[in-house]
């Protein structure tokens, strides 16, 4: 008697093992894709194959066992761990009987259905159109197959291509239109960013592979050092749970004053097209004074996250940006923490207050290396000078003399030279 009732497609993932020294950990997380796809797993199949089958992907012998499981599991839908070319995956769909999803479509999918801002949900429209345009023959073949099967004689040729050009230009269309409503959103965050980089206030921006823990890094520095109206974002336990950027600006007890930003996470294999349109997203991190790479030191695969990201922020153009390490969960480890190694790596939980005080020392180090201390004398006429002290400098000590304010201060180099007529040396 059947009494489970299936709400969950059923999946099998498979994958080319070609020697890759990250095989298994690239499929654990094909299965965790599947899973934040809502997907279920119910099996694994791999081959060692020196290069992919041009036709089919996998060789012949392991299509035959696939076609089995496909059957015997009831499966709905095979992933692969590689992006398919568009003759691979309909050569392998018309084989199996079953639908095939390649790495690029289900992530994709995950994109989509994740993506809430106008500005995500267009990338991922255009990523996802770029995705099916040159895949687009094989459902005007199949129409074309079934018109023949349908016997309905002799126009079928023709009005399956002139069918497929149509799809095409509809499809290039679309994705120009979209492009346009895209980049007039760009225009105005390119506006407010520029803005910001004029305020001179430092920026920090938060990056790393999808759940480490940087949007809960976030909302812990928000909470402390944010504005009353400040709002936290967005933080959970699945992949890609940020697709936006957020800016906040933190405030620090000693005046400091740094933008922070939370964005998009990385996985292994992020599609081309995907990385192309979040080129805009991730813009805030390309223009940050210092990146913040959270990894999540509790996954055994730390170390090929962190070889990810560093590719990944490559692909975007992003190098040559000081970047400080931040080992994060280590309280799902035996390590321990809050420590701090060199001057660039500390090992800390998110979760815990004195990990976001060494933290943010951290950041404070970096972002305001060119801090100087010094005493300034302010005649009393130029009142609004200390005002201006008081309100962007960390004041250390006052001390009012006949003459004017001593004060003892720390303040940025930049500060320094336009004031530097009231120093006392
Ligand atoms: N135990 C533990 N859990 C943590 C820590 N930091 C974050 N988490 C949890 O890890 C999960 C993912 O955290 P997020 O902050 O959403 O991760 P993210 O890096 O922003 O992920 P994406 O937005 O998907 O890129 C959440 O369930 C957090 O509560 C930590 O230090 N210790
Ligand atoms: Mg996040």
């Amino acid at each position: 008697m059947e009494t489970n009732i299936q709400t969950e497609e059923q999946v099998l993932i498979s994958g080319l093992n070609t020697e890759q020294e990250d095989f298994d950990y690239s499929m654990r997380e094909l299965a965790e894709l599947a899973q934040a796809n809502h997907m279920e797993v119910v099996g694994q199949v791999s081959q060692a194959i020196d290069r992919p089958n041009p036709a089919t992907y996998f060789g012949s012998g392991k299509v035959e066992e696939l076609k089995e499981r496909v059957f015997n599991d009831h499966v709905h839908t095979l992933i692969t761990n590689d992006e398919l070319t568009p003759s691979q995956l309909r050569n392998l769909e018309n084989e199996l009987g079953c639908r095939v999803l390649d790495r690029t479509a289900l992530i994709l999918e995950i994109f989509a259905e994740r993506a809430k801002s106008k500005e995500a949900k267009l990338q991922v429209q255009i990523a996802q159109l770029q995705y099916r345009l040159p895949r687009l023959q094989t459902s005007a073949n199949q129409r074309l197959d079934q018109q023949t099967g349908g016997g309905s004689g002799f126009t079928n040729r023709g009005s399956g291509e002139t069918q497929l050009e149509m799809d095409r230009r509809t499809i290039q269309r679309s994705i120009n239109h979209l492009r346009h409503e895209l980049s007039a959103i760009d225009r105005s965050e390119e506006v407010k960013r520029k803005q910001r980089e004029k305020s001179n206030i430092p920026t920090a921006a938060l990056v790393g592979y999808t759940n480490a823990g940087k949007s809960t890094i976030m909302n812990g520095l928000v909470r402390r050092y944010g504005a009353v109206e400040d709002k936290t974002v967005f933080e959970k336990d699945m992949l890609f749970a940020t697709l936006d950027t957020s800016v906040r600006q933190l405030h620090l007890p000693d005046q400091k004053r740094f933008l922070l930003s939370d964005t998009v996470g990385f996985v292994s294999k992020l599609p081309t097209h995907l990385v192309e349109s979040f080129k805009s997203t991730l813009a805030e991190a390309a223009s940050a004074d210092l990146l913040i790479q959270v990894i999540d030191v509790s996954d055994p695969h730390y170390e090929e996250m962190m070889k990810t990201t560093s590719k990944t922020l490559k692909q975007i153009g992003i190098e040559n940006i000081p970047m400080i390490y931040v080992f994060n969960k280590a309280d799902k480890t035996e390590m321990e923490y809050p420590v701090m190694e060199g001057d660039d790596r500390i090992i800390i939980s998110a979760k815990q207050s004195e990990s976001l005080d060494l933290l943010t020392s951290v950041i404070r180090k970096h972002l305001f290396k060119d801090y100087v201390e010094a005493k300034m004398l302010v005649p009393f006429k130029d009142g609004a000078v200390v005002s201006y002290f008081n309100e962007h400098t960390n004041i250390l000590n006052t001390e009012y003399q006949s003459s004017g304010t001593l004060l003892t201060l720390e303040l940025s180099a930049e500060d320094y030279a336009k004031y530097e007529k009231y120093a006392v040396k």
